[in-house]
């Protein structure tokens, strides 16, 4: 006769770790470099940070359009992150240099 601990052997084993159901996304980069963002367009899952680096020799930032969020200034080699949590079109440029335009797809 089977015993509850026969049953329980013949059971497939439980995995030990569950993986979330959804991950924190990664962070993504942005780097500025002969007065470009790079990438120009980028497109990420909500709640993504995103770096924007300036590895030019002269200050820049990034200002959304719209008003709703702004690196502030950012000297040659300083960084800083900002988190999207609102999905949509965000486009973006540089105050000092208003030619320079970006572009983070937030889905
Ligand atoms: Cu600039």
């Amino acid at each position: 006769m089977l015993t509850r601990r026969d049953l329980l052997k013949a059971l497939p084993l439980s995995p030990l770790v569950i993986p979330a159901a959804s991950a924190a996304s990664a962070s993504q980069t942005v780097r500025i470099r002969n007065m470009r963002f790079s990438p120009a367009e980028l497109t990420i899952d909500v709640g993504t940070p995103v770096n924007f680096t300036n590895s030019d020799n002269v200050a820049h930032t990034a200002t959304s359009a719209s008003g709703d969020w702004d690196t502030g200034n950012l000297a040659a080699g300083k960084s800083t992150t900002i988190t999207f949590n609102e999905t949509g079109t965000h486009d973006y440029f540089c105050r000092w240099h208003p030619a320079m335009k970006g572009r983070i797809i937030v889905v």
